[in-house]
């Protein structure tokens, strides 16, 4: 059985590998003649991230939650809704965190009606709370201070 190694870089990076390649096009022509050919692997393994630890939840939560971040009842997801003076600013504030969330690959689920934005964040990957939605909480945090 062979082992394919994928060090922690590729890991952490959903990323494609391009590589081109010389080959005669067949031993009856003169080595001199060759194709070009060029193909693309995807590696797309990546890291699982692990739930939060006790000692994570204890320090990390406690945080977000004095600025509103509450637990979900019958899951392991926090929440929080914001509100805006009008859907211009709720949108620009979605924006940024939707930037922010496909630069990390980690996306929340929201709801929106006008001026209101309702946020949940949980890991689907390992099905609860990560350190991905404490560091997104904590970006949000500074988005809807400005
Ligand atoms: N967002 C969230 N909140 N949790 C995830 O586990 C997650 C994600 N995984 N965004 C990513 C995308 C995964 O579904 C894709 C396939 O990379």
């Amino acid at each position: 059985m062979r082992h394919l190694f994928i060090s922690p870089f590729f890991q952490r990076l959903r990323t494609s590998v391009s590589f081109l390649c010389v080959s005669p096009i067949s031993s009856s022509l003169p080595p001199t003649s060759h194709r070009l050919f060029s193909s693309t692997i995807a590696v797309s393994a990546r890291k699982k991230m692990p739930l939060l630890t006790e000692s994570e939840r204890n320090d990390q939560l406690s945080g977000l939650k004095s600025a509103g971040w509450k637990l979900v009842e019958g899951r392991d997801a926090i929440q929080k809704e914001f509100q805006f003076k009008d859907f211009n600013e709720a949108f620009g504030f979605m924006t940024r965190v939707g930037l922010k969330a496909e630069q990390m690959n980690h996306h929340p689920e929201w709801f929106n009606v006008y001026n209101k934005v309702d946020i949940t964040l949980s890991t689907h990957d390992c099905g609860g709370l990560s350190q991905n939605d404490v560091k997104l909480a904590t970006f949000i945090e500074t988005v809807a201070k400005k």
